[in-house]
């Protein structure tokens, strides 16, 4: 049997009636006819699964001068001519360090329990080490007060590239292990300032991001093209930083607390799912992976890492392999995309499926629609290291985000992809992989680092001229989806 729904029961059922009501059809003759109100939610996620977004300090923050923070790398690097498109800066981004008690008032809104921000290290130390900057803490302790108040979870990560430049300058950055130690010494001074109330911690954002990609590739701070050799010890000494960051924080952080880190593994997947390609995937996500999370959660680097750089592996010791795989309480996963895997004769057992040029992408051209990714990298994860607790602490995408005059942004692009993704991750959580919560990136527009403002990444669009920001249709989507704790 059919049910009719007035335009306004309708609405109530969907629970979105005050949020878009211009969005909702108008005339009487587009009301729903066949939707049941019993209907249940076809993709329902376990209770108390955590639902968030995320942002990162130089991304969002601005106010690059103010209350004593010193410069960071991205701050030297934005400034450099030909770096960043459009010469774009982290200057004052979406004025953040001002606008946060309008943004929680926003994330409130959306129905957001959880928020990822990070802190930036040269607020808290403006030369890296040394003498702390009460008033840098003092932001965040706001912010973290203000989240509680709304009743969001703050999850805090520690390292979301904005090096102090000071340690540029002196070490070379993320080539010396004294970067590493300044690194456990100002996650320990966090931990101990912020952990009454923050009860989720993560050392590094990205390794792979930030080392290969402002290393190696030099598009990203501080915009090295170091030799392989190099890379690889800047890598250990991520590592590193990562493993004596979770020793400081457990040493000076009330009990209780959570450690872990948020690393953009590659997401393995095998092509067709047979136990052939699968076996391959499996392999290939803990060797793809050996200069950072494999080395991390096995305290080791796989004997084939070792085997395939040579001379080039990096120089450690058997004290810095036992800190690296300091046990961690989660695995922060960000994802965007999937490595295509097939089983192969070679050694290895595996091969990478390099993307056809016609492979679909989001706006930014490396992001390619691989939403299998969201659910077998949890899966492996799980499975290989026995991880027990994982969370999605990015996922997201970029769309071209045209702000009509009507006043919205239609990103149905976005909204494909988000329900793709969900979809992939719903099927791994019900399968019983242990992913608690996922932080879409991101809460709003932001500064997408080499790529500038012109790389719409948020759930908010915001007008960079007045700083206004406006929910676009994913968000509408992401609210029903929290709402209802799951998809249609
Ligand atoms: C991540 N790539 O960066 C970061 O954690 C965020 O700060 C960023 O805004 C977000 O993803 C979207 O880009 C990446 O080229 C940057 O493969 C570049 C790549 C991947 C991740």
């Amino acid at each position: 049997m059919l049910n009719r729904f007035s335009r306004r029961e309708f609405a109530k059922l969907i629970g979105s009636a005050a949020v878009v009501p211009s969005i909702l059809p108008t005339s009487s003759s587009a009301e729903p006819v066949n939707l049941h109100p019993s209907a249940p939610v076809a993709h329902s996620f376990p209770k108390g699964f955590l639902w968030g977004s995320a942002t990162a300090s130089y991304q969002v923050e601005g106010a690059v001068k103010e209350d004593g923070r010193g410069p960071s790398i991205l701050d030297v690097f934005s400034h450099t001519p030909g770096k960043t498109n459009n010469g774009d800066t982290g200057d004052v981004a979406d004025d953040h360090y001002h606008r946060y008690k309008e943004d929680i008032q926003l994330m409130k809104a959306l129905g957001l329990q959880t928020y990822r921000f990070s802190v930036s290290w040269s607020r808290i130390f403006p030369t890296g080490t040394g003498t702390p900057n009460p008033k840098g803490i003092d932001f965040y302790s706001r912010l973290v007060d203000q989240l509680l108040a709304a009743n969001i979870q703050p999850y805090c990560t520690l390292f979301h590239w904005d090096l102090p430049q000071a340690l540029e300058e002196k070490y070379g950055g993320w080539q010396s292990r004294e970067t590493s130690k300044a690194f456990a010494e100002y996650a320990g001074y966090v931990a101990q300032h912020l952990s009454d109330r923050v009860k989720h911690f993560m050392t590094l954002n990205e390794m792979r991001s930030f080392v290969d990609i402002g290393y190696r590739d030099g598009r990203h701070a501080p915009g090295l093209k170091l030799s392989v050799a190099k890379v690889n010890q800047v890598r250990h000494h991520a590592v590193l930083a990562h493993g004596l960051g979770v020793q400081a924080i457990r040493a000076h952080a009330k009990p209780g607390v959570k450690v872990g880190l948020a690393e953009n593994a590659e997401a393995c997947a095998p092509i067709i799912e047979t136990s052939e390609h699968i076996a391959a995937a499996a392999k290939a996500m803990r060797e793809e992976n050996a200069g950072y999370l494999t080395a991390i959660l096995e305290g080791k680097y796989t004997d084939a890492y070792l085997a395939h750089h040579g001379a080039n592996a990096p120089k450690f010791t058997a004290d810095d392999m036992k800190a690296i795989g300091s046990p961690i309480d989660f695995v922060g996963l960000n994802n965007y995309t999937t490595t295509w895997v097939r089983a192969d004769n070679n050694p290895s057992g595996y091969a990478i499926i390099p993307a056809p040029e016609s492979y679909p992408h989001m706006m930014s051209s490396w992001l390619r629609v691989g939403p299998q990714g969201l659910y077998w990298a949890p899966k492996f994860i799980a499975q290989i290291w026995g991880v027990k607790e994982i969370y999605i602490t990015e996922n997201g995408a970029s769309s071209t985000d045209v702000l009509t005059p009507d006043g919205h942004v239609y990103d149905s692009d976005r909204i494909m992809y988000l329900r793709n993704y969900l979809t992939q991750l719903h099927r791994g959580v019900s399968e019983g992989v242990p992913v608690k919560g996922y932080f879409c990136w991101s809460f709003m527009d932001n500064y997408e680092w080499a790529d500038g403002y012109a790389y719409r990444f948020g759930l908010h669009y915001v007008d960079f001229k007045t700083q206004k920001r406006t929910p676009k249709l994913s968000a509408h989507f992401y609210k029903e989806v929290i709402a209802r704790n799951g998809l249609a």
